[in-house]
């Protein structure tokens, strides 16, 4: 698939942003992890981690969904962590619908953090931004507690910082109609400050927004209404950012 590509923020010429150190940032999400060893969904999930492995890339970003379900077993908990720990560098975890961190959530049942030395959570419900180990990328999420036409996943999306690479993370529903949950709006995407946006929720690959770029990475595995994928996201020398969707054929 052909990368697309995106140039200075708006509002700053090319001589305002510092010359950030380049990096790659793998995004998936909606790995809807569940109960089966060795189902389609685990083999998408390590085929992410195997290519996180193999473009050497600075971090992976989850963008919500890892789990199916709360009642996740914790032989399938430990599993995941041991695949990610197949990976060296640091991955970054937002929770979404699935795996929204309110009392009865996996993530309060299992704390991945114990389980990866490298992982940090974004588990802030007002939103945390984090600046990733070895890089000089800041990724910025807030954590869902409630599937709810109340959450927006961007409000409080800092501006970014001329010395980082600014990634939003959220798990929502672009464009969606009144009264749905999570509700992400390309006016708010306008807005946003950043360099990339790396969004969960909708389970098939696209391109929602040019500025600042803004893609859903799909899910890993096939569903039956497309092609399983994750994304590689590019921080260039020459201050572009771009990102290229993998098909990950099982
Ligand atoms: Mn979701």
């Amino acid at each position: 698939m052909n990368p697309v590509s995106s140039t200075q923020r708006d509002g700053e010429s090319f001589n305002d942003i510092n010359q950030r150190r380049p990096a790659t940032l793998i995004h998936t999400s909606d790995c809807h992890l569940d109960k089966v060893f060795d189902g389609p969904e685990q083999r998408a999930f390590s085929a992410v981690v195997d290519l996180a492995i193999s473009r050497d890339a600075d971090a992976l970003l989850i963008a919500g969904d890892l789990f199916d379900h709360n009642r996740v077993k914790p032989e399938i908990v430990h599993w995941a962590a041991s695949e990610l720990n197949r990976f060296s560098g640091p991955v970054v975890l937002l929770v979404g619908n699935h795996d929204v961190l309110h009392e009865a959530s996996i993530h309060r049942k299992h704390d991945l953090r114990e389980l990866c030395d490298r992982l940090f959570m974004l588990d802030n419900p007002d939103g945390d931004s984090f600046d990733v180990p070895g890089t000089e990328i800041t990724v910025w999420g807030r954590a869902m507690l409630e599937h709810a036409p109340e959450f927006r996943p961007l409000h409080g999306a800092p501006p970014a910082r001329a010395d980082r690479w600014s990634v939003i993370a959220a798990h929502g529903l672009v464009n969606a109609e009144a009264g749905r949950s999570s509700p992400i709006y390309t006016t708010d995407l306008s807005q946003l400050d950043a360099d990339y946006v790396a969004l969960g929720h909708v389970h098939v690959h696209s391109v929602v927004h040019e500025n600042p770029l803004t893609l859903y990475s799909g899910s890993p595995h096939n569903w039956s209404s497309g092609q399983g994928g994750c994304v590689v996201v590019d921080f260039a020398p020459d201050n572009q950012v771009r990102a290229e969707w993998i098909s990950l054929l099982l």
